[in-house]
């Protein structure tokens, strides 16, 4: 069943009692809006708002690339025993070998290189660190680890380690994962020892990444792992030890850290937000005020996550909802889940079109018959996401914000003549450049923007059959090929952004916003 379910279909199949009020209210046609900076249509030679030190990078996740699943002493996450039941996965993939990066990661960094990378973002797994999740910890894992960062250093690229990617120890989903209390200890004690071993080289730091997406995909819809089909009331209390998890994290980061380094701690989020539907204030207004709606949608919701952390409590909307499914004495534990975090991570693949309603509540659009699609089906081709993500997330929280994840799938082929000609892709990633740059016009500081991804990989539940990278990735002879994106994406970098706002006429009404 799983894989033919598109993952970003979540929000239209969720459980009955978290559907209502989500469906789009009315199928009615918007007409094409701009971002207030940058009036669509031809742009000419607009100067780069992007700052000097711009982390201009590209975005992995341990368990999608690396391989060597029981190498070394590396102890099994839920993925691989997910990714091993029957209809889990597209063809019944895993990522055993994937990429096979932990061989091969020497080659990957020079690949970055040559990219003129200045940033990576890659995640630690938990289980090749602790085998069990807790307790004796494997050398040889923090080991590979080291030689990463080293072999990063030598390349002049910082690193951006996130300590969660969702292979969660499978020892510990055993002892009761994200529904046991005691798993936000856990997870602050191999923090610890990541941030012990590597504090030293790697002062970027993320605790999380898209636990909503891990709490709604695996453990309500059942279509990641764990695979649980678990009632939503249920759900708001794993959601909040998620939560608590990341608290703790961050002051176990902050304890373990040497401070001379001056550590910067966040959270790599999975922000789908909206974007209004014409040039309106009235719309614009509806679309912030949509884009931070707890309510029946609580678990993917932004604000249900980031309130607690970044506001020190949960939205009032969602409260009134969901209040009695929290753990008794939840208001306790906010102190601990609302920690100071030098930035916001963002993820950012799409977002929906919404109006102001003609009874005055924001409403959401359908999108014409027809309208671009990624080759993964669940991502429309939205770049004005990439504008009003970024502006909505910084003015509630107020942090600087860094795109932690933005990307396309694309069909991609190794073509007659040996390249791999993904036009797409360049499209996309210059409109969301694009976008980004009329952010920081007005205004919002964003300080990085991380490609997802630097190389084809597992895309979990759909297998290898999603291909994201900039680079391609023959998953029989290992061998990678830079697509014309990764050209186009080493020039972006190299004129610090220029290139993606060079000179160009822009179809802007071709995918509406
Ligand atoms: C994000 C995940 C990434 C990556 C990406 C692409 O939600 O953080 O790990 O997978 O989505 O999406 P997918 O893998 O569903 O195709």
């Amino acid at each position: 069943m799983s894989q033919l379910l598109s993952r970003r279909s979540v929000l239209s199949s969720l459980p009955g009692a978290l559907l209502a009020g989500m469906l789009p209210g009315c199928a009615g046609a918007p007409k094409p809006v701009n971002s207030p900076s940058a009036p669509g249509g031809l742009r000419l030679g607009a100067s780069s708002p992007f700052p000097a030190d711009f982390a201009w990078g590209v975005a992995t996740a341990a368990y999608q690339i690396e391989g060597a699943a029981s190498e070394d002493g590396r102890g099994p996450s839920i993925w691989d025993k997910f990714s091993k039941q029957p209809g889990a996965t597209f063809e019944g993939q895993t990522g055993d070998v994937a990429c096979d990066h932990y061989h091969r990661y020497r080659e990957d960094v020079e690949l970055m290189r040559t990219l003129g990378a200045r940033a990576y973002r890659f995640s630690i797994s938990w289980s090749r660190v602790l085998p069990e999740g807790r307790g004796q910890v494997n050398e040889k894992g923090l080991d590979f680890y080291s030689r990463l960062v080293d072999e990063l250093a030598h390349a002049g690229i910082t690193p951006y380690a996130t300590l969660f990617h969702w292979d969660y120890p499978s020892a510990l989903f055993d002892k009761g994962g994200w529904l046991e209390r005691d798993t936000a200890d856990w997870f602050a004690e191999y923090a610890s020892i990541v941030v012990k071993r590597l504090g030293d080289r790697v002062t970027r730091w993320m605790t999380l990444n898209e636990p909503n997406v891990v709490i709604t995909l695996g453990h309500v819809r059942g279509i990641h792992a764990p695979g649980l089909k678990l009632p939503p009331e249920k759900a708001i209390v794993a959601a909040h030890h998620f939560m608590r998890a990341h608290g703790k994290a961050v002051q176990a980061i902050r304890a373990a850290a040497r401070p001379a380094t001056h550590p910067e701690v966040g959270v790599a989020f999975a922000f789908a937000g909206y974007y209004p539907a014409t040039s309106s204030k009235e719309d614009l207004a509806a679309a912030e005020e949509h884009t931070f709606v707890s309510g029946e949608r609580a678990l993917f919701s932004p604000a249900w996550w980031l309130d607690p952390m970044l506001r020190g409590s949960y939205p009032a909307d969602g409260l009134s909802r969901w209040g009695k499914a929290l753990p008794e004495n939840f208001e306790r534990d906010l102190d601990e889940i609302h920690q100071p975090q030098e930035f916001l991570g963002l993820n950012v693949y799409w977002s929906d079109p919404v109006r102001r309603g003609a009874d005055g509540r924001p409403e959401e659009l359908k999108r014409p018959p027809g309208y671009p699609r990624a080759a993964n089906d669940w991502q429309p081709i939205t770049p004005q996401a990439l504008y009003y993500a970024p502006r909505f997330a910084h003015g509630r929280y107020q942090l600087p914000i860094y795109i932690m994840e933005n990307g396309l799938s694309v069909r991609d082929q190794l073509f007659l003549d040996g390249s791999i000609h993904d036009p797409q892709r360049v499209d996309y990633l210059q409109r969301a450049l694009m976008r980004l740059a009329d952010a920081l016009r007005d205004g919002v500081p964003v300080r990085g923007y991380f490609h997802w991804s630097l190389l084809d990989n597992f895309e979990w539940s759909d297998g290898f059959k999603q291909r994201f990278g900039l680079v391609y990735v023959d998953f029989t002879s290992q061998k990678r090929v830079p697509k014309d994106s990764f050209a186009f994406y080493r020039d972006v970098i190299q004129s610090n952004g220029a290139r993606a706002l060079a000179p160009t006429t822009v179809a802007a009404d071709v995918v509406s916003p």
